[in-house]
């Protein structure tokens, strides 16, 4: 069956209405048709669009609200869709929210929900896995939530429930409902993307000052900021205005960025553009400067720190002409970046997820980067980095009670956990498995079923391995928007996810503020949302109370309740600009008040009690204390430089696409249809390649071709790809090489080579 109409993505936007098939015969079709092919020899944009996704113009409109959550799975920018005939036919800005305003992505997110390449039924594999050709045959829910509970308690009857994985990809929203049924059927292996995400840099931030943190934007009182390394102009367009205002207000901003971003022209005063995966010896050299020139904050670092006199012993040899020999920073740039701080202050670290965790030496740069402002006393004083409880709701708009973190620990989850002796560090701070090692699990036996929620085999680094493991899983169900032959030809059974806007979990929590998501249309054909799939899957493995039946509101109200605040699901229905929780006026210096430690003691919430600049955590697990700087294991240093000279640096965000998603949109993919490596004019013309010119991108891992693009951007010797596509995937090429704190691959931090295809 061909459910589909190759055009071009410029046909479809100009000629929408005058391709191919309709929604609804796209529906019948599917839901009538034996088979489902995956079209592994078509590409993502053979797509058409549904004529019934128009609307008769003369149709009353009603205004519904949503949130866009194109960019990061999380309920972010706020959106008015305008709604005729029960279609969304436009999205626009929803002035007075918290975030806003819209970019291309959101605006473009209608085409995602009329994407006629939608799966909109429950699919159940029918041919072998991994056969480069999935074929798929529409099923009925009833039968997938039988299949998945008898597949589910038959490994677990056999190999105890820890052997069925349970994991959210990108999708970071049904975080809590996945925790949660996980605990309910008994299993410690619940895992996230976070594995791969923004996970390192919070813990490192918990080893050193004892709370979950990727750092602060510049508020009112500020009068500097550390950038170290986020793109929010292309990574967070929303968070990037507040940065602008901050620049306006006269903020001071040092930036710490391999190449010159939107964020380095737009606010840097001064940009210290670094050898990606160097950063340990630049927050060396940051912190020799401190202490050299006598900016520290005696007072704090005197009552409030342990291991000053080791740090200053071992940041003594990183002065700034050694710190430029490592990191390519000239050395008066980093002596007037750190000046500037400290003159300025009191101000802001802010870290990201990207260049701030993927290098293989992580769990000790970033936390020698947090130090950074705990030495120059800007830790929860005005204008600086505020510490402290905020509401009692988790990253993903979930609570500690919900996810039944009680019952994890009183029935002594921690100790079974697959990561345990891997991880040990991380496997202390997160109920949730350190991921990476997925194939090593499934090969020893440990994990062998599985749902995978917006699950993509590209998103580690070396691709085929998770493709194997997973398709070596006994049994494993995704839940997606789409087919994805990369990671869906390896599963077992697929299920309809609904779109944001036809969603009514998570929350939106901003500041102290909730706000209630109403789905402002139906799920197309018979996709349901997450939450509701998760419950469901919950109720038919035999836990209907604990999972509301299914029932997303009853689930979100309990959410709620385990707040401990006075709010309900009816406050927030009564209130649809959000409901906010009174709160006292922010405090400085909760740590000498004991606020914030559980036994309520002065002090951080470390083991010392101090801000630990050699860990105790760390050093108890057999592990350095200090933050050691160590070169990548794959760097222009190391013996394979000689083969593959050129720093890979792989995963830095575009502003049109998020990892593997947003190609298929006619909107966005014109502004990148095909896979794009920069690289510098010098090792460009080294290597006699122009712009436009395709290449072959290789080192000991993998080869790839994509065409290159020639740019001021990228510093010399280095390469910069974006990941997720998957005709050219970048994960090919990356290493298994992970750093040993957090487990984080090093996707910033690899070597290749490049030539003319
Ligand atoms: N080389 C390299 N690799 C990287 C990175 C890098 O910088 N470089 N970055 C890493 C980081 S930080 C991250 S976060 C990961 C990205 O993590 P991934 O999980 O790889 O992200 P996506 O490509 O967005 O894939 C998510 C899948 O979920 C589906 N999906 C999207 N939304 C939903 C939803 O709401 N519900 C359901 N059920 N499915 C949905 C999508 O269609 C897609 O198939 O990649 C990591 N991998
Ligand atoms: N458009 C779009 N937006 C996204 C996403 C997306 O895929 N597309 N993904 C979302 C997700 S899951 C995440 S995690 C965030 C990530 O958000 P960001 O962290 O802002 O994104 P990146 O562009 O990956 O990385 C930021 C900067 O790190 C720099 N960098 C690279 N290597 C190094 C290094 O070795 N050291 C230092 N100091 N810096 C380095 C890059 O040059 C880049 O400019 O973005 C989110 N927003
Ligand atoms: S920044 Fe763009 S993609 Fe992200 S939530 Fe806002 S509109 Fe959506
Ligand atoms: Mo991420």
């Amino acid at each position: 069956m061909d459910t589909t109409v190759s055009t071009t993505a410029t046909d479809q936007t100009t000629a929408p209405q005058s391709q191919g098939l309709s929604r609804r015969s796209f529906i019948a079709g599917a839901a009538g048709a034996a088979v489902i092919g995956a079209g592994l020899g078509s590409t993502v944009f053979d797509i058409f669009h549904p004529t019934e996704a128009f609307a008769d113009e003369n149709s009353p409109v009603e205004l519904r609200y949503s949130y866009c959550d194109m960019c990061n799975h999380m309920p972010k920018c706020g959106i008015v869709c305008h709604v005729k005939e029960e279609k969304i036919v436009r999205v626009e800005s929803r002035t007075g929210y918290p975030s806003s305003p819209l970019c291309a992505k959101g605006i473009a997110s209608l085409q995602e929900l009329y994407d006629p390449n939608r799966i909109l039924t429950p699919l159940k594999r029918i041919n072998e896995k991994g056969s480069g050709d999935p074929q798929f045959e529409p099923i009925t829910w009833d039968e997938a939530y039988a299949t998945i509970a008898e597949k589910f308690n038959a490994v677990k009857a056999e190999h105890g429930a820890d052997a069925v994985f349970f994991f959210c990809g990108d999708p970071k929203e049904p975080r809590g409902a996945m925790q949660r049924v996980a605990t309910l059927f008994g299993s410690s292996s619940y895992g996230t993307e976070s594995s791969v995400c923004a996970a390192a840099s919070w813990l490192c931030a918990n080893l050193v000052f004892g709370q979950q943190s990727v750092g602060a934007d510049p508020g009112e009182d500020s009068t500097c900021s550390l950038i170290w390394s986020l793109n929010a102009a292309w990574s967070q367009p929303n968070r990037f205005n507040g940065l602008m205002s901050a620049k306006e207000r006269g903020v001071k901003f040092v930036v710490v960025d391999p190449r010159i971003t939107p964020v380095v022209s737009g606010l840097a005063d001064v940009h210290l553009q670094l050898r990606p995966g160097s950063d340990g010896a630049l927050a060396a050299g940051f912190i020799n400067q401190i202490i050299v020139n006598e900016y520290y904050d005696k007072e704090f670092v005197e009552n409030w720190t342990v291991g000053f006199e080791e740090l200053k012993a071992y940041v003594a040899e990183y002065t700034p002409e050694k710190v430029e020999e490592i990191t390519w920073v000239p050395a008066d740039k980093l002596i007037e970046a750190v000046r500037i701080m400290a003159k300025s202050g009191p101000g802001t670290l802010v870290t990201s997820s990207k260049g701030g965790c993927h290098q293989t030496n992580v769990g000790n740069y970033q936390r020698a980067v947090f130090m950074i402002p705990a030495l120059l006393g800007f830790l929860d004083v005005k204008g600086g980095m505020a510490l402290g409880p905020g509401l009692p709701f988790d990253y993903a708009a979930s609570t500690r009670g919900f996810q039944l973190e009680d019952v994890y620990e009183a029935q002594g989850y921690q100790e079974r956990r697959h990561d345990l002796k891997d991880f040990p560090v991380w496997a202390r701070y997160y109920k949730m498995i350190q991921t990476v090692k997925l194939p090593e699990y499934v090969a020893e036996g440990k994990i062998r079923a599985g749902v995978l929620l917006g699950v993509n085999s590209m998103m580690w680094p070396d691709t085929p391995r998770y493709q194997e493991a997973i398709k070596n899983m006994e049994f494993t169900v995704a839940l997606d928007y789409y087919m994805r032959p990369w990671t869906h030809d390896f599963v077992d059974m697929l299920l309809p996810a609904a779109m944001c806007y036809e969603r009514s979990a998570a929350l939106a929590v901003f500041g102290r503020k909730i706000f209630l998501r109403e789905p402002a249309v139906a799920p197309l054909g018979e996709a349901r949302e997450d939450w509701r799939i998760i419950l469901e899957i919950g109720s038919a493995l035999g836990y209907e109370e604990q999972c509301f039946g299914g029932n997303v509101e009853a689930a979100l109200a309990e959410v709620l309740r385990t707040t401990g605040l006075e709010v309900t699901i009816d406050d927030l229905k009564a209130h649809p600009d959000g409901f906010e929780i009174p709160g006292n006026p922010p405090e400085e210096r909760k740590y000498a008040s004991g606020k914030l430690r559980p036994d309520g003691q002065p002090g951080f919430n470390t083991p010392s009690g101090k801000v630990e600049l050699v860990s105790q955590v760390l050093t108890d697990l057999g592990f350095e204390g200090l933050p050691i700087y160590e070169e990548p294991i794959h760097s222009p240093l190391s013996e394979d430089a000689a083969q593959y000279p050129l720093i890979l640096n792989t995963g830095s965000r575009v502003p049109y696409y998020t990892h593997s998603k947003l190609r298929d949109l006619p909107w966005l993919n014109q502004f990148m249809p095909d896979p794009i490596v920069r690289l510098n004019p010098a090792d460009a013309t080294a290597r006699g390649l122009t712009d436009g010119d395709k290449v072959r991108i290789f080192n000991q891992q993998g080869e790839i071709e994509m065409f290159a693009e020639v740019t001021n951007i990228v510093m010399p010797g280095v390469v910069d790809i974006f990941h997720g596509w998957h005709q050219a995937d970048v994960n090919l090429l990356t290493t298994r090489d992970f750093d040993p704190i957090t487990g984080f691959p090093p996707f910033a931090c690899g070597l290749c080579q490049i030539e003319k295809a």
